[in-house]
């Protein structure tokens, strides 16, 4: 293990929580049903394609032009939330284990869906721990499609076998396997069946020690 690829929803800061308000507030203002485990099915996933789950959840079509629309108010609903999100919304344990990490050698990478992400990483002040980033704005493919963590890989100068994957989407999991990359659940075993390893957080953790889990899987 010589490289490190990092989601970030949910695996470094729980923006989960905000993307879900956000989307809730669309859903209600099309007058579509939406609760947390719908939400669930919208975590790793683009934003389009998040919009277009819960059109699906509500049997509605749209043009295009309109979902775009709609994708771009609930990102300005989304950032209202981002812009006002304290630092201590760090999961925790995460820095420190980046700390460490860094010190012990690993290369680290972002590997997120989101076209927010440098922005999180500013008000997080979690940039500098990073040696490549690559995010929505990056790839063309969605998770479950490996690209944006081949390409994590690719730019830390490693080889996917090399690298793990941290995640907290069945999406992003199944990418990580697809890429030929191990795959680090964050969260229960039971939600995330495509895990070799799960982890509840990253408190007390070290990337050695979860070498070490990755080399008993
Ligand atoms: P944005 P991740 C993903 O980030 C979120 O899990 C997903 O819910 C969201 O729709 C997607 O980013 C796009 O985000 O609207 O900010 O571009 O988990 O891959 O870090
Ligand atoms: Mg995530």
């Amino acid at each position: 293990m010589k490289g490190l690829i990092f989601d970030l929803d949910g695996v470094l800061v729980d923006t989960a929580k905000y993307h879900y308000l956000a989307w809730r507030e669309i859903a209600q203002e099309l007058g579509i049903p939406f609760n947390e485990e719908d939400n669930e099915r919208l975590k790793g996933v683009s934003r389009m394609r998040s919009f277009e789950i819960i059109l699906e959840i509500g049997g509605r079509q749209m043009e295009e032009a309109e979902k775009e629309r709609y994708c771009a108010k609930k990102n300005e609903r989304y950032l209202t939330y981002i812009k006002k999100m304290p630092k201590s919304e760090i999961l925790p344990g995460v820095r420190p284990f980046l700390e460490s990490a860094r010190r012990a050698g690993y290369k680290i990478a972002l590997g997120s869906a989101s076209k927010n992400s440098r922005l999180i990483l500013e008000r997080l002040e979690l940039t500098d721990c990073f040696d490549a980033v690559i995010d929505g704005t990056k790839v063309s493919k969605a998770k479950p499609d490996p690209e944006v963590f081949l390409k994590g890989a690719q730019e830390l100068g490693l080889a996917p076998a090399d690298c793990v994957v941290f995640e907290d989407s069945q999406a992003g999991l199944e990418a990580a396997r697809a890429g030929g990359m191990r795959a680090v659940g964050i969260g229960s075993p039971e939600r995330l069946p495509q895990a070799e390893v799960c982890l509840p957080g990253f408190e007390g953790v070290t990337a050695e020690e979860v070498e070490t889990l990755l080399a008993r899987a």
